[in-house]
């Protein structure tokens, strides 16, 4: 079976005012539909046309060499975006659990969001920046176009969009603004749950 959009998990609106209903809508409708597209029409006739596409991202090298760059392009896109619209919700809170693990790893839960909120201003161009998990530490990685993290072991637990498609209507060329209402609609209750199944 071919790759499709899912849909997204919420309303347009539901993280309105920090991400605006049209930029929710053109970017699920439009961008995501666009990677899911062409990664069908790079796959088509191949195993990979019935592989989960997370599982294609985590075996990106032993994709041809004739398709894996739009595999990487468009799969990426795929998987990022399904990972990016799960990870937001609005009005959770971070708990106990997830902000002890963040301590861990970065000293305070404060000094974590000011060094993924510096790696996020620092991408250069389109791309993304995550928190990861590998094998069991935590880290902030950034990735260039639509790079997964599964592709280098990498297991993400929050990731931000840092195209200007997921931002440019509402905040223009003021990427950090963006970056800043971001951490009000970071679904803990995802996270937490991606954390956990990591250890
Ligand atoms: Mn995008």
């Amino acid at each position: 079976m071919a790759h499709t959009l899912p849909p997204l998990p919420y309303a347009y609106n539901a993280l309105e005012p920090f991400i605006d209903e049209q930029t929710m809508k053109l970017h699920h409708d439009k961008h995501h539909q666009t990677y899911v597209d062409k990664l069908n029409a790079a796959v088509k006739g191949t195993p990979f046309e019935n592989t989960p596409v997370d599982e294609i991202m985590r075996k990106l090298d032993t994709v041809p060499d004739s398709i894996k760059t739009a595999v990487r392009n468009h799969g990426g896109g795929h998987s990022n975006h399904t990972f990016f619209w799960n990870i937001l919700a609005k009005g959770t809170n971070i708990s106990k659990h997830c902000e002890g693990a963040l301590k861990k790893n970065f000293g305070s839960f404060d000094t974590f969001k000011e060094e993924f909120t510096n790696s996020t201003n620092t991408v250069f161009g389109s791309g993304w920046a995550w928190l990861v998990s590998t094998n069991g530490k935590l880290e902030i990685i950034t990735t260039p176009n639509q790079d997964s993290p599964l592709s280098t072991g990498k297991v993400p637990l929050i990731g931000i969009d840092v195209w200007e498609h997921a931002y440019y209507l509402k905040y223009q060329n003021k990427r950090a603004e963006y970056i800043e209402a971001f951490w009000n609609v970071v679904n803990w209750n995802e996270v937490e749950k991606l954390m956990k199944n990591c250890g």
